[in-house]
């Protein structure tokens, strides 16, 4: 989608420090990391957000999620991380592409701010 950050560096049109891709989605480290590590995941295809999915993204929603344990693994989170979705203005979402968070090599406090 044109003016879409995600998709621009999902398509390479941005150097970014990719961690993961394949043909449906890029893992790349945050530009303004909150942890030692911190990445997100994008599907390559251009969605919104969380709540712009419905049944005919559920193969990928749960191919997402499979490789969120995947990557952590490779990134040496065995201690545990966090997977975030924010969603929505209240969520404090800036970017409208999906995009799924992992946060880690620290502990990290509930409740969230
Ligand atoms: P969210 O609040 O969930 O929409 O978080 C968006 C995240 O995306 C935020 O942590 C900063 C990150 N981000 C925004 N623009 C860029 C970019 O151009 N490159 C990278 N690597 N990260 C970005």
């Amino acid at each position: 989608m044109a003016d879409c950050i995600f998709c621009a560096i999902a398509n390479h049109e941005i150097p970014t420090d990719v961690v993961y891709e394949d043909d449906k989605i890029m893992c790349f480290r945050d530009a303004e990391p909150q942890a030692p590590v911190h990445v997100l995941i994008v599907p390559k295809k251009h969605i919104a957000s969380l709540d712009d999915t419905d049944a005919s993204d559920q193969e990928l929603l749960g191919y997402i999620l499979l490789k969120v344990k995947e990557i952590a693994s490779d990134l040496g989170l065995e201690n545990g991380y966090r997977v975030v979705v924010n969603n929505g203005e209240d969520a404090f979402q800036t970017v409208k592409h999906l995009h799924f968070h992992i946060l880690g090599k620290r502990k990290l406090t509930w409740p969230p701010g």
